[in-house]
């Protein structure tokens, strides 16, 4: 005889592995200094993936948040923890501007 208990246990077990296993990863190309695209969305738990293709280093940075270096032809993620408007910009070149949405 199967509980009502182990049933329940079983379809919350069943939820969080569909959970995680939506998470995505959203990548942004960095080519000629500017972050493309410039504008994602997102939700909390995926992780955003900055691929630098130019020969020099940008960032990644956002104010009180994240502050990622990206090599040239490195790549650099970052998992999405809190949901809101995240404007980010490049240390190095502060005219690269990126915005993020990210959905509870
Ligand atoms: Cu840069």
């Amino acid at each position: 005889m199967v509980s009502k208990g182990y049933l329940l246990a079983t379809a919350v077990v069943a939820l969080i592995v569909t959970d995680t296993a939506q998470a995505e990863t959203i990548q942004v190309t960095i080519k000629k200094l500017a972050f493309a695209p410039a504008d994602i969305h997102a939700k909390v738990g995926d992780t955003v993936k900055w691929v630098n293709t130019d020969p020099i280093a940008h960032s990644a940075t956002t104010k009180g948040g994240w502050d990622l270096t990206i090599p040239p032809n490195k790549t650099a993620s970052e998992v999405m923890k809190k949901a809101g408007e995240f404007n980010y910009h490049c240390r190095f070149h502060p005219n690269m501007k990126g915005h993020i949405t990210v959905a509870p």
